[in-house]
């Protein structure tokens, strides 16, 4: 075992474990999908990249060389990096991006994650094509908490667009009219056979008949989230988010931007061809989105091809792509593990209460002259403040006492209460405040965060992730919050654990969390178009009073803006 800068003492709660260390080189690659060739950014020219692995507890050293023409940044998603916010990765969050030519040694150290985590680019769009699966496996000498899978297989989700990346991101910030959408959604990689010229690349899963597979599904899109089904087929959820889950048996799964999911498939059907496929959850009313299909097929090895008939894979029954109740009822039904291996402990006592509504919001321009609604410029705010993303990153700032960077005032409540989910709004609501604005919590504080999804220019769910931390999902449902009946509905004995949740469409989720782990940590609706319109916001933990309460001392080679 190597010992690395990091290894202070008192550092580890929970195992010693094993450095492992990769090698990503950033560059652009030339990809054909759907009947043309473009060049987009991969690590080691790899679409997704390549798969990380590791033992709970290990520390992960990603050495980091950008041989691209973009800026770059890497984000080790659902990895809380106790102490060690530089290496989280979000621009001019924690830390300034890697220019091209340069290069960043990420140290990631895992802690009491197991299952499914992932990395992505934290840069502008990049993370489109710029990502890729972390495994966690059992600490040696443990075991799952359920029967071993024969075989396991990473399946990512993304999506395709013909244009360049950051031309797509370009066209919509100088507009200000929503951005376009994708032209395809991939499966590892491939959008199936549905799209044009795209069926010979299909991802295809072999299977044997009576065995097992570990699915780790990972939903690296921008900006869709999912309705996944196989044909025939149950698929019994046992992880979420790097936590474990009681099995919960689902003819589909919905799954955000930002969430992983770990699913067991059990190949007992009669062998034959089923398709594995993907399309969006847009509940948006005149929210444009794409609203094609990708597919994978599995495939049982003993199937023999019927001599009359061509081989068409049988289909399967998705949600219809708005049905916001048939997401709701399959994220709603996830709970935690909780067994005495895997215990989990849910915050009783609430120190600091905060509400965050999270809204769509809009700009006026000069004459109407943008492309979004009405002539205004696409927004959204967390608690109307539309986040202005700083030029020095906030770490630095906070590490360096540099002034000017960012403000501590960040409302702790939504500045003002009207009917959240009402069917409309005077127009001056709509309008946010723009800021740069952190919210500063003490060590060790238990924070309850309420987010309330309001309806304003046009309600949808919101994928909400919190860097830093998992967070249990206590309570959620429609309509406004309740700070007074609704709470007594929570379940405080074995709710999920996650680190991105949906905030259902006109609806609410409550979740807890400790804040014990010091640094700066940012929070966004993890669809994109929306964290490039300022639903985003920024945690500030301080130090705790013992020495391994406090920020690790950031590492030699940080990148300068
Ligand atoms: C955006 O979509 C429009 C309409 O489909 C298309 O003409 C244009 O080329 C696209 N531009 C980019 C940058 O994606
Ligand atoms: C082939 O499929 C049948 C189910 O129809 C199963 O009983 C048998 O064990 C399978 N054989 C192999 C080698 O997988
Ligand atoms: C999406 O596609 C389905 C057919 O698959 C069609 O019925 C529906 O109208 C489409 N919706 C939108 C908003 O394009
Ligand atoms: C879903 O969209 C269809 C039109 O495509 C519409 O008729 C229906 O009311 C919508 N359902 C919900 C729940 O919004
Ligand atoms: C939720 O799903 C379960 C299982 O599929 C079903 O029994 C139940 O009726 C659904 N509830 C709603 C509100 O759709
Ligand atoms: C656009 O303007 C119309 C008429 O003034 C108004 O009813 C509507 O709410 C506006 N839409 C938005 C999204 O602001
Ligand atoms: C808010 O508006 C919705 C939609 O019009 C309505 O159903 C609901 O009763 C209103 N809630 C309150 C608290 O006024
Ligand atoms: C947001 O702040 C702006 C500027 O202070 C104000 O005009 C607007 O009404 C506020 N909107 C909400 C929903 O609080
Ligand atoms: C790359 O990062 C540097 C340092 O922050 C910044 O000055 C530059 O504008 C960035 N380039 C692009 C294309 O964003
Ligand atoms: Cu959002």
């Amino acid at each position: 075992m190597k010992v690395s800068w990091l290894l202070l003492p008192c550092f580890f709660l929970f195992a010693w474990g094993e450095t492992r260390y990769y090698d990503f080189i950033v560059s652009s690659t030339p990809y054909t999908r759907l009947c043309s060739t473009k060049k987009i950014l991969t690590v080691n020219g790899q679409f997704p990249g390549p798969t990380i692995y590791a033992n709970k507890g290990d520390i992960v050293v990603v050495e980091t060389y950008n041989r691209a023409q973009y800026n770059i940044t890497l984000h080790w998603h659902g990895v809380k990096q106790p102490r060690n916010p530089w290496s989280d990765g979000p621009e001019y969050i924690t830390q300034c991006p890697i220019p091209p030519g340069g290069s960043f040694k990420y140290t990631i150290i895992l802690s009491n994650e197991e299952g499914t985590v992932w990395w992505h680019a934290h840069s502008d769009w990049s993370r489109a094509t710029v990502h890729g699966a972390i495994v966690v496996h059992p600490q040696l000498g443990t075991i799952y908490p359920f029967t071993k899978p024969d075989r396991e297989v990473p399946i990512i989700l993304g999506e395709w667009w013909k244009e360049d990346i950051n031309e797509v991101l370009a066209l919509g910030l100088i507009t200000g009219a929503d951005f376009n959408v994708s032209d395809a959604f991939t499966i590892n990689g491939q959008p199936g056979d549905r799209y044009p010229c795209s069926k010979q690349g299909t991802f295809r899963l072999l299977v044997e008949h009576g065995k097992s597979y570990l699915l780790r599904i990972v939903n690296a899109a921008l900006n869709d989230e999912f309705f996944l089904a196989i044909a025939n087929h149950k698929l019994t959820v046992v992880g979420t988010d790097g936590a474990y889950t009681k099995p919960l048996q689902a003819q589909y799964i919905m799954i955000t931007p930002g969430q992983t999911m770990d699913v067991l498939l059990e190949a007992n059907q009669p062998p034959n061809l089923y398709y594995m496929a993907a399309r969006a959850f847009s509940d948006g009313v005149g929210v444009p989105f794409d609203n094609t299909t990708a597919t994978a097929i599995v495939e049982y090895s003993n199937y023999t091809l019927p001599h009359s008939t061509a081989p068409s894979p049988i289909y399967p029954q998705l949600p219809y792509y708005n049905n916001t109740l048939a997401a709701f009822n399959f994220t709603q039904r996830l709970r935690s593990l909780a067994s005495g291996d895997h215990p989990i402990e849910v915050p009783l006592k609430v120190d600091t209460h905060l509400v965050y509504s999270v809204s769509v919001n809009t700009f006026p321009c000069p004459q109407n002259s943008c492309g979004g609604p009405n002539g205004s410029r696409f927004a959204a705010s967390i608690n109307n403040i539309s986040f202005e993303t700083p030029q020095i990153d906030i770490l630095d700032a906070y590490y360096a006492g540099i002034r000017g960077v960012f403000r501590k005032n960040f409302p702790s409540f939504p500045p003002y209460i009207f009917n959240f989910t009402a069917d409309s709004f005077p127009m001056v609501l709509e309008i946010p405040k723009p800021g740069t604005k952190v919210k500063v919590l003490k060590y060790g504080e238990c924070v309850e965060l309420v987010f309330q999804g309001t309806n304003l220019v046009a309600g949808e769910d919101h994928p909400l992730h919190l860097h830093g931390f998992s967070f249990y999902v206590v309570g959620s449902g429609f309509g406004n919050y309740d700070p007074v009946k609704d709470p007594l509905e929570y379940n405080l004995v074995d709710p999920p654990s996650k680190n991105t949740v949906s905030v259902p469409r006109n609806g609410w989720v409550a979740l807890r969390f400790i804040a014990d782990n010091p640094g700066v940590w940012f929070m966004h609706c993890h669809l994109e178009r929306h964290l490039s319109w300022g639903m985003d916001a920024v945690f500030i933990v301080r130090d705790g009073e013992s020495p391994d309460e406090r920020l690790l001392p950031p590492p030699p080679n940080m990148p300068r803006c």
